[in-house]
């Protein structure tokens, strides 16, 4: 099998962190040249295709390591909708193997761009990325490749994988689907596939077919970057970890202990406002310019950052900011303590609403996603009727902008327009004004305290974490259903989950990583995988294969007693 691509086509580029030094760079060679190199190159990949040269040239694969392959189809988190071993040989990566993208769609090449420059690192092969002209056909590879073609059903995060000796092939009706299916590809490779230091392989792909899409649209991983800030460093750490579960949106702005993005207009919410955090530390915030900075990031890892601005309670760093804000004209002192509830926003006061407007006009047109999320929580320090008053008032500059709401489940008392997202924060099965927004037709992100909430100790011996929900360890973040948690609330109603990430304890990105981990894929299964499939010893068993990933990978988690972890997982510490 050959393929055919265009004269100078386009190579990729060497990115930063490839250590190869003998890949196919083909930048500053002349036009024969270049094409020398590519026919070379596809006498390689036919002989790849022989299963001839690869073999000979680094060593056939023992049956230990295709019986290792073969059983990493049963361990895939989320679990796929479909997985169908073959009883043929695995797909092995080699020195030859290129990565085919679709011609003419930059997100598809770049998805390409992501999966070459992680296996450059472990293999140390070129991985050259190719684009195959439209309408070329081929059955399987060469190589590995990323095909859009649509797919009945599968949605636009669907996929469909297929692996065989000759190649693997992802196909998706939209970038976003063939992301989702190099997620599970790399899942598919042996745990070594993820380090950033050249490792000896063997590389294989067990031989199957996977069919996949997701259960629900909203899969969240809320991250606090208020409570102690995070700079835009950890945060596209976090979401290069959380994409790798299929999560799909992010992101708390603003709370009592600070203000996190710069808004201009009202310099003081950043600089002062931002220049603290829980226990008095420095703090931080994000100047718009960063901000883009984590919405690109995020993009490229098809999640959506949805920003909340909590209000009219969990408000006092922008009281401390400006004295205008508060009804009685007088700025109250900055907070780094962890209580909740204090605060409120003057609701009867105009230039309340020209604040709002300021800000939540400026973060709509900074955040391509659908969603302004406006808090709405725990508005203790607010009257019953002025907080209807001041949702009233709010809920109409969200519109405004152009994006729908979301806010805390608390919200649900005030009516709010259908197109209002409810996040159900409860501990319990029934919540009757939530209950009735839904019969209403809003929908409903379920994200229970109880179960969903990655900020709860695991345990009494777990240093890190609140526990006012009590302890969650992976059995009960993982046993429950979204579907039919809150009664009123199934269906269409249940928009999807998310694992929300207080950071009143957390400092640093290990303190991330140990509450994440492993309870962030439970949710994150739960959001994905069909209801069918839902089975706690398989879970179990899939979530131990992950231990050696994560440890190479140098994920800081906790190796809960109630998962079986495969040989080669080293847990961390809180
Ligand atoms: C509550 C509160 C947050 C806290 C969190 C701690 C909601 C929606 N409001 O959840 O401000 O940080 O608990 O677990």
């Amino acid at each position: 099998m050959v393929y055919t691509y265009p004269v100078g086509g386009r190579v990729d580029r060497p990115v930063e962190r490839n250590r190869h030094a003998g890949r196919l760079d083909m930048s500053g060679r002349s036009r024969s040249a270049r094409l020398a190199v590519l026919v070379a190159a596809v006498g390689l990949v036919t002989m790849v295709t022989t299963g001839v040269t690869a073999d000979a040239a680094a060593g056939a694969p023992g049956q230990t390591d295709r019986a290792a392959a073969a059983a990493r189809l049963n361990l895939l988190v989320p679990q796929p909708v479909l997985v169908r071993p073959s009883a043929t040989a695995p797909y092995r990566i080699t020195p030859a193997t290129a990565v085919w993208v679709p011609a003419g769609s930059a997100e598809a090449r770049a998805v390409g761009e992501q999966l070459a420059g992680l296996l450059r690192r472990s293999t140390g092969y070129p991985l050259p990325v190719w684009e195959k002209p439209a309408g070329s056909v081929a059955a399987i590879g060469p190589g590995i490749e990323l095909r859009l073609a649509g797919l009945a059903g599968l949605g636009d995060e669907g996929y469909q994988l297929d692996a065989a000796p000759g190649g693997v092939v992802i196909r998706a009706a939209a970038p976003a689907g063939l992301f989702h299916g190099v997620q599970t590809l790399r899942q598919l490779l042996p745990p070594a596939a993820e380090s950033d230091r050249r490792q000896p392989g063997p590389w294989l792909v067990p031989a199957g077919h996977v069919v996949d899409h997701p259960r629900y649209a909203y899969r969240g991983a809320m991250l606090d970057v208020a409570r102690h800030f995070f700079g835009v460093a950890d945060v596209e750490h976090y979401i290069d970890e959380i994409s790798l579960y299929k999560i799909n949106y992010l992101l708390h702005l603003s709370d009592d202990q600070g203000w996190r993005i710069a808004i201009d207009g009202w310099p003081r919410l950043a600089s002062y406002g931002g220049g603290t955090e829980v226990g008095g530390g420095p703090g931080g915030y994000y100047t718009q310019g960063q901000f883009r900075q984590l919405v690109a990031y995020a993009r490229a890892h098809f999640v959506t950052i949805v920003p909340e601005i909590d209000g009219p309670g969990h408000t006092n760093a922008a009281l401390a900011s400006y004295a205008e804000l508060n009804c009685d004209g007088v700025a109250p002192p900055r907070y780094t303590g962890i209580d909740v509830g204090f605060s409120s926003l003057c609701v009867s006061k105009p230039v309340t609403y020209t604040f709002l407007r300021d800000v939540l006009d400026q973060l709509a047109r900074l955040s391509p996603g659908p969603y302004l999320h406006i808090g709405g929580d725990e508005a203790h320090s607010t009257r019953a009727a002025d907080y209807a008053t001041f949702e009233g008032r709010e809920l109409p500059i969200v519109a405004d902008t152009g994006k729908a709401a979301m806010a805390w489940h608390d919200i649900a008392k005030v009516n709010p327009p259908t197109s209002t997202v409810l996040e159900f924060w409860g501990t319990t099965g029934s919540d009757q004004p939530t209950a009735a927004a839904a019969a209403r037709g809003n929908r409903v992100v379920m994200a229970p305290a109880n179960r969903a909430y990655l900020d709860q100790k695991y345990d009494p011996s777990t240093r890190l974490g609140l526990n006012w929900a009590g302890y969650i360890e992976e059995r009960d973040a993982y046993d429950w259903d979204p579907g039919s948690y809150l009664g009123g609330v199934t269906g269409p109603s249940v928009l999807g989950v998310e694992a929300p990430l207080w950071s009143e304890t957390l400092v640093t990105m290990a303190n991330i990583e140990y509450l994440a981990f492993p309870r962030l894929p439970a949710i994150a299964e739960l959001g994905w995988s069909p209801r069918a499939t839902h089975d706690w010893n398989s879970f179990a068993e899939r979530l131990g294969a992950q231990g050696p990933m994560w440890t190479v990978m140098g994920i800081n988690f906790h190796a809960s007693p109630q998962v079986p972890w495969a040989p080669g997982t080293r847990g961390g510490t809180d």
